[in-house]
């Protein structure tokens, strides 16, 4: 009977907000495949120093690495004054990036809210001498590019607001997807706080005080909100997590990632952090990789090691070879802009997606073997299939094989020049006839269609 319960009372807390169907709601996000993931607050102050010293590690995390009281770390908000944000530059450059969707960071685990909330002080209109709410205009840049706006709300672990939950496993950049026993194992051995002044209310007050009034903010005050990313389940439990659930109601094509609280809240995709999953991984669910461009979320001034336009183009195809989506993160500084590097790297990639853009949106899996030259991904059209054959090391001898294909070829085009090849059946599988050198060194696409 107990065991009824849970599995009736796991599928209640699932469904009942939602009346739209799970595949009417991620329709656009499937087809979207890259999207930009913003983690801008407090600690783009800082910037990864704390006394003059560096601080390991993520930047975001710069306040429980540092063990930074809460007082203390408050006071880097009185010099948050980011006068040179441009909303509508971000989201156009995010556009220009081939990116569909923007998760911002609403509030991260420091629990400052980058909007005007009435369920804490500790937010951009009332701590910070800019004053204004940054997620207001990025909301109607958002309308007038048609990109889709997501929130990332840290809903259990916050730092600032007395009650949210202040530790967790200190290894965490290396833990994409603890299960949920893992979790509570770890929360049970270690509530430390490094701040009294964190546990002047329990769990269950922050969360009827500060997180579920905030989230309601969020889905009230910003017109359409397309994604709640969830992060972390650190000290949740069902009913917190249901009580957050229910206010997903106020935006009914709204979808969610799994980290609201594991197992029973798994939300609309799964979230693996810093890595692409093997093939043999995949189960069939959604999912989306997130990464950063150069190793923190958010603004470290000493993080000089930046993953190359070249590494993202390719591990975007990787993903969406197999079927998932690619959230890359930009981390802005405090006065508003974002860094020169990111925004070199956010050109390159998207001067590659204006020519090869059609090789990632609204395909599907690869339904090939892997290849040793690329990566492969397919949509169907007018009763052919298209395979996009994504070249990373160019073939010698003027020829590429693509093994396993059964079908007649339609046609060969190199999207580089909408240049026509030739491509016949073979015994050893399609055989095209390509230049002698690579048209572009990050990756060539073919596109192939047979019948
Ligand atoms: C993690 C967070 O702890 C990191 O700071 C970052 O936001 C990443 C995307 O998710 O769980």
């Amino acid at each position: 009977i107990v065991l009824f319960g849970c599995l009736l009372h796991a599928a209640w807390a699932q469904t009942s907000v939602h009346n739209v169907s799970r595949d009417k709601r991620m329709e656009w996000w499937r087809e979207a495949r890259f999207g930009l993931f913003i983690h801008w607050g407090v600690y783009s102050v800082p910037a990864g120093y704390y006394n003059g010293q560096p601080i390991k590690r993520i930047g975001e995390w710069i306040m429980n690495r540092g063990k930074i009281p809460v007082a203390e770390y408050k006071q880097f908000a009185a010099q948050f004054n980011p006068v040179k944000y441009d909303a509508d530059a971000w989201v156009k450059l995010a556009k220009d990036a081939g990116m569909k969707y923007i998760v911002i960071t609403a509030k991260h685990h420091d629990g400052f809210a980058l909007f005007k909330s009435n369920a804490s002080k500790w937010n951009m209109v009332d701590a910070t001498p800019y004053g204004k709410d940054l997620l207001k205009p990025l909301a109607e840049a958002c309308r007038k590019y048609g990109m889709k706006l997501g929130f990332y709300y840290s809903h259990a672990q916050d730092w600032c607001n007395p009650g949210g939950a202040a530790a967790r496993k200190v290894a965490s950049e290396g833990w994409a997807n603890p299960d949920s026993a893992t979790i509570d194992a770890y929360t049970a051995a270690n509530s430390g706080h490094w701040d009294p002044a964190q546990t002047t209310k329990t769990m269950a007050q922050y969360i009827d005080e500060v997180a579920v009034p905030q989230v309601k903010e969020l889905l009230s005050n910003y017109g359409d909100v397309a994604v709640l990313w969830w992060d972390t389940p650190t000290g949740m439990t069902d009913e917190f997590a249901e009580k957050l659930n229910a206010v997903l109601a106020l935006q009914p094509d709204i979808i969610t990632n799994d980290r609201l609280k594991r197992p029973n809240f798994p939300g609309d995709y799964k979230t693996p952090e810093q890595r692409i999953p093997k093939e043999s991984e995949l189960d069939g669910k959604d999912w989306e990789t997130c990464m950063t461009m150069n190793n923190t979320w958010g603004y470290k001034k000493n993080d000089h090691e930046w993953k190359s336009a070249e590494v993202m183009v390719r591990n975007l195809l990787d993903i969406a070879s197999k079927g998932g989506n690619y959230l890359m993160n930009v981390g802005p500084k405090d006065d508003g802009t974002i860094p020169a590097e990111s925004i070199a790297r956010l050109q390159q990639v998207g001067a590659w997606m204006k020519v090869n853009g059609e090789a990632v949106y609204g395909t599907k899996a690869s339904p090939l073997a892997a290849v040793s030259w690329g990566r492969i991904t397919k949509k169907e059209q007018n009763g052919n299939t298209i395979l996009y054959l994504s070249v990373f090391n160019w073939p010698a001898g003027k020829k590429l094989v693509v093994p396993g294909v059964q079908q007649p070829v339609v046609s060969a085009t190199l999207l580089a020049g909408a240049k026509k090849l030739a491509a016949a059946k073979t015994s050893e599988g399609i055989v095209i006839s390509v230049p002698e050198k690579a048209p572009d060194n990050m990756a060539s696409v073919i596109k192939l269609v047979v019948k």
